[in-house]
């Protein structure tokens, strides 16, 4: 008999919000909006999706006479976990048993490899029952197996055409909804009679645009990683010894980190996005930090926190040159680089075969970081920066200044630190009440556009800033969504990842803010999520989402 937490008892019977537009269950029809092409690359993207390009975003509007016949659908959870995928699947599969109740729906086990495995199981009331509003993505697993292949797709069309499946819903990042747009066409190409729909997820907040607000998860691991921030902040203020320096995910984007400087006001917080738009220096980075270090100890200060974004290396122009040559020297010398099992000697042999500035740099890193550097790359070609130690990077730097300024007679502190890593922390929380309702709606709206047979679509509900009855359901196509970009040496149509943008409100306001979070302590301690009460604490949305649709 499987034993469940109280609070998990108590969550499996929360019941999500829905937009009003579903109040009376599926009784809806689509209708059409406007027409639009893709964010850049215009000509190529149409080339390349001559049956989804140029299609209309779609809405709801209530229709009492609708009627569904029964439709299979097959699901997959693609990528990185984050709070609330269960959910998308408990929304699909209420949607898909209100429009009719012979329907089906089928989980493929363990991301894209359960399509094409053929590995799936039929998801049925009670199964779906324990894992409604929580986190995780157990309920039948993930991967993070390209789906890119033209064997692929046929043997994935094959595996659904045998279960009846005539719409697949793919969850998942960029990444995921890149093949999913592709995948749509092919299907389409081929008139294999089965539609595709996206759904955006991923903790990191980069699948965003002007139609997709957010992606679910987002809000659920900041306030994790909030609350764990904010523990760490009183720690330290109480205890006035210790720095503590905090890396968060969020590979590229630093909307994680963003979200949380401004929840939580640490001393010192690095946006990459400005890092590179500034062009800034390892080096110039480490000056930067250290010298609040100095003016907090002048304070008799000398405790602190920094928050860090994972993806930071590669934003720092020459550490980007550097990956960027790494890269193009593993993939051509892959074989050989695998035959070498000792670090030491694997790092020597690339440094034999660096440029001169590259290989000069390489050498100046910490032993540690210069083997995190090379360790093997994620099945879509990123460095994988969850295991590169950014914070202990940073933290070896400032002392060596701090070193240095001591001599001088300029510095005359006590720089002691600690240093974490939040990511795994977040991602499978149980989803808040915002992810848990927005995930939710997300499914139910992936149901209804796979009974009108749209394809090519990404799930989508906006106005979340209002509350979840104002919420307005609907598709986007998502070759609105892309662009060409280089991707191993070459050209590849992608959605467009969503950076943080410098001119925006959310930077702007910590921009505003930072120097003066510096130096006074203004740490705010936000305390872990609130599931049931007063809504002003338990329905509370990101700073982010605020600011972004003021
Ligand atoms: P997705 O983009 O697939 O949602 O994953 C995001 C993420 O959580 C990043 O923040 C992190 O860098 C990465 O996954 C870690 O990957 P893994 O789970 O493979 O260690």
């Amino acid at each position: 008999m499987k034993e469940f937490s109280q609070l998990h008892k108590a969550r499996t019977g929360y019941q999500p919000k829905l937009p009003s537009v579903f109040l009376n269950g599926p009784k809806v029809k689509i209708i059409n909006g406007k027409t639009g092409s893709s964010v850049a690359d215009q000509d190529k993207i149409k080339a390349l999706f001559p049956k989804t390009f140029g299609m209309p975003t779609i809405g709801f509007e209530a229709n009492e006479n609708a009627e569904f016949k029964p439709l299979n659908i097959g699901v997959i959870l693609s990528g990185g976990q984050a709070p609330g995928g269960h959910n998308v699947i408990a929304g699909l599969y209420d949607g898909l048993k209100a429009c009719h109740p012979n329907s089906k729906l089928y989980g493929f086990l363990g991301g894209p490899t359960g399509l094409t495995d053929n590995e799936y199981r039929e998801l049925d009331a009670n199964y779906i029952a324990e894992y409604r509003n929580t986190g995780g993505f157990d309920m039948i697993a993930s991967g993070r197996t390209k789906l890119e292949t033209a064997e692929q797709y046929e043997i994935t069309a094959k595996n659904c055409k045998a279960l009846g499946i005539e719409a697949l819903v793919i969850i998942g990042g960029d990444d995921s909804n890149t093949n999913a747009a592709v995948l749509a066409e092919y299907f389409a190409q081929h008139e294999t009679g089965i539609s595709v729909i996206g759904v955006p997820k991923t903790i990191d907040g980069d699948l965003k645009n002007e139609m997709i607000e957010a992606s679910f998860g987002f809000d659920t691991a900041t306030k994790v990683y909030n609350e764990l921030i904010g523990n760490i902040q009183r720690d330290a203020n109480s205890a006035k010894k210790y720095w503590h320096v905090i890396k968060l995910m969020g590979r590229s984007a630093s909307h994680i980190t963003l979200e949380c400087a401004l929840r939580s006001q640490p001393n010192l917080a690095i946006i990459s996005e400005e890092v590179e738009a500034k062009k800034q220096t390892l080096h110039e980075i480490v000056e930067e930090l250290t010298q609040v270090v100095v003016k907090r100890s002048n304070n008799k200060e000398n405790f602190g926190t920094l928050i860090v974004p994972e993806g930071l290396i590669e934003f720092i122009p020459e550490m980007k040159s550097l990956i960027s040559e790494l890269n193009d020297l593993m993939a051509a010398n892959k074989t050989e680089i695998n035959e070498i099992k000792d670090t030491d000697t694997k790092r020597n042999y690339i440094l034999d075969k660096l440029q001169n500035d590259t290989a000069t740099l390489y050498r100046s890193l910490p032993r540690q970081i210069a083997k995190q550097l090379i360790m093997e790359r994620d099945p879509h070609g990123n460095v994988q920066v969850s295991l590169i130690e950014t914070d202990k990077l940073l933290v070896y730097m400032i002392e060596e200044r701090l070193e240095i300024l001591r001599a001088e007679g300029k510095y005359n502190g006590n720089f002691k630190t600690h240093t974490h890593f939040f990511g795994y922390e977040g991602r499978c929380s149980f989803p808040s009440n915002f992810d848990a309702d927005y995930t939710y709606a997300l499914g139910y709206t992936a149901s209804l556009l796979s009974e009108n047979k749209c394809t090519g679509y990404m799930s989508s509900v906006r106005n979340l800033k209002d509350a979840a009855e104002n919420w307005i359901p609907g598709g986007i196509p998502m070759t609105q969504m892309m662009n060409m970009e280089r991707r191993h040496g070459k050209d590849k149509p992608v959605i467009k990842k969503a950076l943080v943008e410098l001119d925006d409100l959310p930077f702007k306001t910590f921009a505003n803010n930072r120097d003066k979070w510096a130096i006074e302590t203004s740490y705010i301690y936000s305390g872990p999520i609130q599931y049931y009460g007063p809504t002003e604490i338990s329905e509370i949305k990101t700073i982010t989402l605020e600011l972004e649709h003021q």
